[in-house]
């Protein structure tokens, strides 16, 4: 348990740590000569339990309140001191204020220097306490008298203190790593050392860690748990680590800071968060308002954005947009203070609740949905609220990273609540089964209306049927939830996927008997080994003996279909030639020293002459295939399936194989399985079905 000092300067609170600990925490030689503390002061006591409890002493100086809340908001338990003979203060009233927006919900109020107070003073004194505290986080808390000088007291408010880590709900380190950091510093022979408190999760020696918001890599070289030395570090556990990299310094390490596991490191400067302002704020906080936000160690100049007209009276609270000077390494639902520009007063703080908001059409019904459901602190009832809110599709990897869970957390959220995960590239979409559902069925309807209006179309296209489609997914989550439908309707004979088109797989378009065997005799021109150098319309034209008008209209009709793909005027290719040459960009454009090529590279695979290499290579950048910059080109690993399919009615038209690389690229682009698949999969599958991720 880390148990924090509060209270107005000069009340005795470093004198009560001293006492309940034997530690001077008043080091610096300053300190020493003012006789005030100036920062943040480290002491430790072992429990008979064989617990240590950790101790930061904070200073009381009301220009030092920043230094007081870096040490602050690492705390379990507040003890908040004011002195016999100088009762309630400016700064008691201020950092009660602060332990409360903090969310410190355990505490004691520790009245010092009781050898001074004058007959009958203690029971006004403890008047006064009883007040200020009864709408706050200690009310109703255990209010002692003691006395450092004398001692009267101090072994009472030790056994409390002991109590109370007793009672402390046991603290399982859940959620990934994150360190606040309040110190850095060198030591000779064992290098760069980082202390703080450790937010969530837990690390071990050995383990890679980054920092955040500068992204420095570092490996824990040692740590020093509350006070000893530990193989691992534990969420509330006071640690030093001991961090080596090539580019840890201390100077590059600053108070504020966190260590994190690198899955977790995304700074950010936009935040939406709930704003609880002070009744002790004389104006309303407008629009654009500045402050000095105060997160974790952290200190950054920021404005408050609000989301309607009106001004927050004191006293009240609203959901705030906070516009940064600088990114900030923060996880949801973690506690912030503002205070003003110059640092006189504090506003207020609250919650954050998004870290990632967008930065227009932030006061639509829509945000306001979402927002309500993002200002719920349990991970679980906050997603199923998202989820039930428009687009109806969360981003899963960032709604856990942001919030700072584990893997273990992650998948149970899946299995717990019965969702549908799409899983795209690194990313994980998630939809309730409910939400998937409807969707699917959505998908059907269109097709089918498409396919009514358009018969002698091969399908819809993607992107078209992707924006008609509700609920509305992003584009990869997107073509996997296609996959895994088509993949279910390969059993319940439902949706087909051919290249950039979708259709439903009972769709089908026939060509009259002699167009067919006119398709045939031309398919038999374009394939085999001129494949990449097919013969223009007029030369099949020429050898077929037909009407150049008939063989182009042919032509037109199979590329409509999906079985050619027409890439200069009048010249055809057939669908799985082209999708081999796409293979062959992918191949080319995965180089890992010079992922840009040029035309001559392409040319050489092919031998099929420079000036159609380049109407292919125009095709592609013209499909999205490839990006051009300057006379290089490089693959664009989005649009490399757009080919992918060959046409029916033709076994391997092109007659060659297709070329490894090409399928290893169709292959990533469509990433794993989707979870669970398909129309077929409800109702959802019960908990025990392991998703695969
Ligand atoms: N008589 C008496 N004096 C005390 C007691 N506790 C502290 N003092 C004295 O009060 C003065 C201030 O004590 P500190 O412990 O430095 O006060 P503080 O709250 O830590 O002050 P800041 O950290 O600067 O806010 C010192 O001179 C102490 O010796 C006490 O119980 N009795
Ligand atoms: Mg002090």
């Amino acid at each position: 348990m880390i148990i924090g000092t509060a209270g107005h300067i000069d009340h005795g609170k470093t004198a009560l740590v001293k006492a309940l600990t034997g530690v001077e925490c008043d080091r610096l030689k300053e300190e020493k000569a003012r006789g005030i503390t100036i920062d943040l002061g480290f002491a430790y006591l072992p429990t008979p339990s064989g617990d240590v409890l950790g101790f930061i002493d904070v200073p009381g100086h009301q220009r030092l309140v920043h230094t007081m809340l870096a040490g602050a908001s690492g705390i379990d338990f507040a003890m908040l001191v004011v002195a016999a003979n100088d009762g309630v203060k400016p700064q008691t009233l201020e950092h009660l204020a602060i332990i409360n927006l903090l969310g410190v919900s355990r505490g004691i109020v520790v009245i010092t220097k009781s050898d001074l107070a004058e007959a009958g003073a203690l029971s006004h004194i403890v008047r006064d306490i009883k007040a200020i505290t009864s709408n706050t986080v200690l009310g109703g808390c255990d209010i002692v008298p003691v006395s450092a000088l004398t001692g009267d007291g101090i072994d009472a408010l030790r056994e409390c203190l002991f109590n109370a880590a007793a009672l402390a709900r046991e603290r399982r380190p859940n959620g990934r790593f994150r360190l606040a950091v309040d110190r850095a510093f060198t030591l000779t022979g064992i290098g760069v050392i980082v202390t703080g408190t450790v937010l969530s999760g837990s690390v071990k020696v050995g383990e890679h860690v980054k920092l955040s918001p500068s992204g420095i890599d570092a490996r824990v070289r040692s740590i020093h748990a509350q006070n000893r030395e530990s193989e691992t570090a534990r969420r509330g556990d006071r640690c030093a680590l001991n961090l080596a990299g090539a580019d840890v310094s201390k100077d590059a390490i600053h108070r504020g800071d966190v260590v994190l596991d690198p899955f977790l490191h995304a700074p950010t400067a936009r935040i939406d968060a709930v704003l609880q302002v002070l009744p002790s704020e004389e104006k309303a906080i407008g629009q654009w308002f500045p402050v000095r936000l105060h997160h974790a160690a952290a200190e950054i100049g920021a404005h408050i954005a609000l989301f309607e007209d009106a001004p927050i009276a004191p006293g009240s609270a609203r959901e705030v947009q906070l516009v940064l000077d600088e990114a900030l390494a923060a996880a949801v639902p973690d506690r912030f203070i503002v205070r003003d520009v110059s640092a006189q007063r504090t506003i207020g703080g609250g919650r954050l609740i998004d870290l990632r908001p967008p930065a227009r059409k932030r006061r639509t019904a829509e945000r306001q949905l979402q927002r309500r459901a993002l200002a719920i602190n349990d991970p679980a009832e906050a997603l199923v609220a998202l989820l039930d809110a428009p687009p109806y599709a969360v981003n899963l990897s960032s709604f856990v990273r942001d919030r700072a869970l584990s893997q273990a957390e992650m998948e149970s959220l899946i299995t717990n609540l019965h969702l549908i995960a799409l899983p795209a590239g690194d990313e994980i979409t998630v939809l309730s089964a409910e939400h998937w559902k409807s969707f699917a069925q959505n998908v059907l309807e269109l097709l089918e209306a498409f396919h009514g209006e358009n018969p002698d179309s091969q399908g819809m296209g993607r992107e078209q049927l992707r924006l008609a489609a509700e609920p509305r997914l992003p584009f990869e989550p997107f073509l996997t939830a296609l996959q895994s439908l088509a993949r279910s309707g390969a059993r319940s004979g439902s949706i087909a996927l051919d290249g950039a088109f979708v259709r439903l797989s009972s769709h089908r378009v026939q060509l009259s008997a002699a167009d067919e065997d006119f398709w045939h005799g031309i398919a038999a021109l374009l394939s085999g080994d001129v494949r990449f150098r097919p013969p223009r319309v007029r030369e099949i034209a020429a050898v077929l003996g037909g009407d150049e008008r008939e063989v182009r209209r042919i032509l037109k009709l199979a590329a409509k279909l999906g079985w050619v793909d027409e890439i200069a005027h009048d010249h055809f290719f057939l669908r799985g030639a082209v999708g081999e040459m796409v293979g062959t960009v992918a191949e080319l454009g995965s180089r890992a020293n010079s992922p840009y090529f040029a035309a001559s590279d392409f040319r050489d695979r092919f031998a099929n002459g420079r000036k159609v290499a380049i109407q292919i290579l125009e095709f592609f950048d013209r499909h999205g295939v490839t990006i051009r910059k300057g006379d290089l080109r490089t693959a664009n690993r989005h649009r490399l399936d757009l080919f992918g399919a060959a046409g029916p009615g033709l076994e391997n038209p092109s007659g060659g194989e297709t070329s490894p690389v090409g399928r290893s690229g169709f292959k990533s682009e469509w990433g794993s399985e989707p979870v669970p698949g398909g129309f077929d999969s409800h109702p959802p599958p019960p908990p025990s079905r392991k998703p695969i991720l």
